[in-house]
Order: C-alpha cells, then structure tokens, then sequence
C-alpha cells in the first residue's frame, strides 16, 4: 500500500498526539514538559508572534460589571493614608537599571500620552471581563527612565501583602514591557480607577493572563535577574502557587 505524505504526516502527528497524551497522564512528566517555563515561553515564541496585537473589542463589548479578584483593598496603613487624600501623595518609583530613577505623580501620568483598549481580561479561575482602560503606555516611561540595555525584565511592587505579608508582585520581560498594548492604566471604563481594581494605577499586559495583571502599583524596578527577588520565581502567585511565570495567551 502507497500512502501519501498528508496521510502519512497526518498519521505521525496522530501517533506524536497519542503519545503526548499519554505522557500527560503522568502528573510528574507534565510538570516538566508543559509547566516548565522555558516550554511555554519556547512554544508561544515559535507558534506565535509576541508583538502581535491582543484582540481589541468595541464599546458594546464592555461587561457590565468588571469584578474584582485576589485583594479588593489593600486595606494597610499606607495604603489607606494615600487613598485619604486621593493618591495626592501617591508616586511611582521606577528604580533599578535606570539611567534617570523617577518619582512620578497621578497627576504627571496624567499629562502624558494615553492609550485606550478595549480588550478582555481572562482569570485563571475561569472567569471573563471586558474593560476599558486608560493609561499610559509603558515605554514612554522607560525611555523617560533611560532604561539601561542590559536590564532583562522589569518587577512590579504592590501595596497589597495578600495577608500573608508577602507583598504582591510580579514581573515581565523587555518584549512584554515595550509591547504597544503594555500601558500603566489609571482609568477603567472612562472612571478613575476603584481601589476594588486596583486604584490608582496597575498594569496591562494584555497578552498575559489576570495575575500579571498587577494592581495597586508602588514602584517598578528594572533587573537583569529575577533570583534575588521574593523566592525567585518572578511572581507572588509564581512564588507560592507554582504559576507560570509565563501566562501568554
Ligand atoms: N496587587 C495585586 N494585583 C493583582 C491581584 C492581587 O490580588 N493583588 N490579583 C490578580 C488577579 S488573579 C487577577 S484575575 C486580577 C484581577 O483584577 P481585577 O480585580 O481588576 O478584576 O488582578 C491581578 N493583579
Ligand atoms: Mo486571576
């Protein structure tokens, strides 16, 4: 019998899928081949193009009800100290590898270039959300900053410690950082942003998953290593709940 080569490459990546399957099955050989970081970073690397635009969506879109997740309130003294007067005493550090450290103010991200998206935000925990943010794109600030080039991935410092007296952070690399739909957002469907999500500014980095989506931001550090940061693994979540480090989507 002759068989074609559709069939028979149909019939091998048939064969491939079966056996990956099956390996699956096994809880300790999944762990190291589909949640291994470097396996997820190398397959959206190769499947997908990392700058490629996240879907954006038209006002009709937007859900009724953007709910909140993980901390609704930081609820510290500091925090509630700079809620009291409206984040007038709020500012954003961006420290690290930086040329030029800065302290900005609300009202300074407001002064410059927004961006606005519609885009919708996936949870781990199964839910959905279509929002409206405003903000200020990420890379405007970094190059403010004079990002230095050895910098490999830049850490976002929370106000919330998730009552454990962890505090909430995370991390993204410099594709992530300057990617154009990467912007600090102060404003959620044409409000200011709540505290429940995350007043005064969080992130968007709309090509990950909810938890990167660090709320209550205080300060951005720019490192060339993650290993000296919380446990090392990039992340509150990816510290203390083995999440990927990587949450493309
Ligand atoms: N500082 C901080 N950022 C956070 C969290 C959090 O608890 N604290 N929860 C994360 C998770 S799991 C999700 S799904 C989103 C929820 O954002 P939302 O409350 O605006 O829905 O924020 C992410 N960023
Ligand atoms: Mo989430």
């Amino acid at each position: 019998m002759i068989l074609s080569r559709r069939t028979l490459i149909g019939s091998m990546a048939a064969t491939m899928l079966t056996g990956c399957d099956r390996l699956a099955e096994h809880e300790n050989v999944q762990r190291i081949l589909f949640s291994a970081e470097n396996f997820h970073r190398w397959a959206q690397r190769s499947l997908m193009d990392r700058n490629a635009l996240a879907r954006e969506f038209s006002a009709a879109d937007i859900s009724p009800i953007f709910r909140a997740n993980g901390t609704a309130n930081p609820n510290t003294d500091a925090y509630k100290a700079i809620w009291r007067t409206d984040f007038a005493d709020w500012r954003l550090k961006v420290t690290g590898m930086v040329g030029r450290p800065l302290s900005l103010s609300l009202a300074q991200l407001h002064a410059l270039p927004h961006r606005e998206q519609i885009t919708r935000h996936d949870c781990v925990e199964g839910w959905s959300a279509i929002g409206k943010w405003r903000g200020v794109p990420l890379r405007t600030i970094l190059d403010a900053a004079r990002l230095s080039t050895r910098a490999k991935y830049l850490v976002f410092r929370c106000a919330d410690t998730m009552g454990s007296g962890h505090p909430y952070y995370d991390s993204i690399d410099m594709i992530d950082a300057f990617h154009p739909q990467t912007i600090l957002a102060f404003a959620l469907n044409d409000k200011p942003l709540s505290v429940a999500n995350g007043a005064p500014l969080r992130l968007r980095v709309e090509r990950q998953l909810g938890y990167k989506q660090a709320k209550y931001l205080m300060a951005i550090e720019a490192v060339d290593s993650l290993s000296g940061i919380g446990r090392g693994k990039g992340g509150y979540w990816e510290d203390y709940a083995g999440y990927d480090w990587y949450a493309g989507i």
